[in-house]
């Protein structure tokens, strides 16, 4: 069964989704998501005009021999688009193969090892009362497990907080906005970190000791910065602490890691295992954050977990609305096989990407499902996709407050 054609499909349903459709000789489609949120177009250029006229006349059954034609064929490895880009084709195989055999792509990966994928949501609020009340809002919704993210005094909009949502209100919160150039934020990290452990005082008095909770510090701390807070936070007994201070130097989390018995989750911008290689053979971490669609694929993804497990490390895979619901169906499929499974992220798509996307995952009573339809279970509505158009968007940026440039 040979791939016949290979197109890539930009639509911007409330947000930009790079997908790629892959179409075998017998007619089987498979899609793949290539979203990298605020570089879209360089994604969707690399696979239309690099990877597309190198697949066509290729076995589509061959998953495992097409990933290492296009990692080691590039001869320029590993980075966000070329991932990304390897990323989908590799999705969209594993969702023809999955057709092909009448199976969930899960089936295929050794079937299921639960009944679903625990998710957390993400709670905020610009005050604790709203947060309380976003947080509630999450667990009438069914959600067993909340990230924590709150203003902090003194500070504009930081990262993680939305508007703040009346009672029962759906979280909203897109931080890629569609502007021409990136809005700007500002950062103290001492008022962050005065305040922080404050917040989950409140939180834990007012919802009890057993509910998951989560935090995202997103790359902000230094390892001794990540080290005071993961300590101020151990009477509050997080779930996890991510993305405590940026993972390029892995040997910073040796620090971290000496000094809290906080869970540390990290590695949403990673491209794959290598960027875990210390963290991992060292248990430095406690749960891999990649998402599949930035990691290289199911293929890469389930290797890396395979890797992980020999060191006691969990998934906690990256599962935002720039995660288009094809990447999420995959992860979803990872969820439920593999045996390291820790949590899921779930924040839910709006409702014009769904239109786009008919997805067949669930959700209930806390956990995720990946379905049973056969593959990856998404289809694509081509007509409904071409009625958004592409529009730039843009992560934020954020300065320090006299000025510097900081991390977002
Ligand atoms: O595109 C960037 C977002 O995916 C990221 O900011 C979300 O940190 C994030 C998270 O944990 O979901
Ligand atoms: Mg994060």
């Amino acid at each position: 069964m040979k791939i016949e054609s290979v197109d890539v499909v930009v639509t911007s349903p409330g947000r930009n989704f790079v997908t790629l459709v892959v179409t075998t000789s017998d007619g089987v489609v498979g899609l793949g998501d290539a979203t990298l949120n605020g570089r879209e177009l360089a994604v969707a250029s690399y696979l239309r005009d690099h990877v597309a006229p190198l697949l066509v006349g290729r076995e589509a059954h061959n998953i495992e021999d097409t990933w290492q034609y296009l990692y080691r064929g590039a001869y320029w490895r590993r980075g966000p688009v070329t991932m990304a880009a390897i990323a989908a084709v590799d999705m969209a195989l594993w969702d023809i193969k999955g057709k092909v055999a009448g199976l969930p792509v899960y089936q295929l990966l050794g079937g299921r090892s639960r009944r679903g994928a625990l998710a957390y949501a993400h709670a905020s609020g610009s005050t604790l009362e709203a947060l309380f009340r976003s947080i509630r809002t999450n667990l009438d919704d069914g959600f067993r497990a909340i990230r924590v993210q709150t203003g902090v005094p003194g500070l504009g909009k930081v990262y993680g907080v939305g508007r703040d949502l009346a009672a029962g209100e759906r979280y909203d919160y897109e931080p890629a906005g569609r502007v021409a150039v990136p809005v700007e934020e500002s950062w103290d990290t001492g008022a962050y970190l005065r305040h922080i452990p404050t917040v989950f005082e409140a939180v834990r008095a007012e919802f009890g000791p057993a509910l998951p909770l989560l935090h995202d510090a997103h790359h902000r701390l230094t390892p001794n910065q990540s080290a005071q807070l993961g300590r101020s936070l151990e009477p509050y007994d997080l779930f996890w602490l991510e993305d405590c201070t940026p993972g390029e130097n892995q040997e910073g989390l040796r620090r971290v890691r000496s000094q809290t018995t906080t869970p540390l989750a990290i590695g949403e911008v990673f491209t794959g295992v290598f960027d875990y290689q210390t963290l991992i053979t060292e248990q430095l971490i406690d749960y891999v954050r990649s998402s599949v669609t930035h990691a290289g694929g199911i293929s890469a993804v389930r290797k890396l977990m395979d890797f992980a497990a020999m060191y006691q490390i969990k998934s906690g895979f990256h599962g935002p609305t720039d995660v288009s619901p094809v990447g999420m169906a995959a992860a979803l499929h990872l969820d439920v096989a593999i045996h390291n499974f820790g949590i899921q992220e779930y924040m839910q798509h709006n409702s014009q990407t769904l239109e786009v996307f008919r997805t067949s995952y669930t959700f209930v009573d806390g956990l995720l499902d990946p379905g049973e339809l056969p593959g990856l279970g998404v289809e694509l509505d081509l007509e409904a996709a071409a009625s958004f158009e592409y529009t730039p968007a843009y992560l934020p940026v954020n300065r320090l407050l006299d000025g510097t440039m900081h991390d977002w």
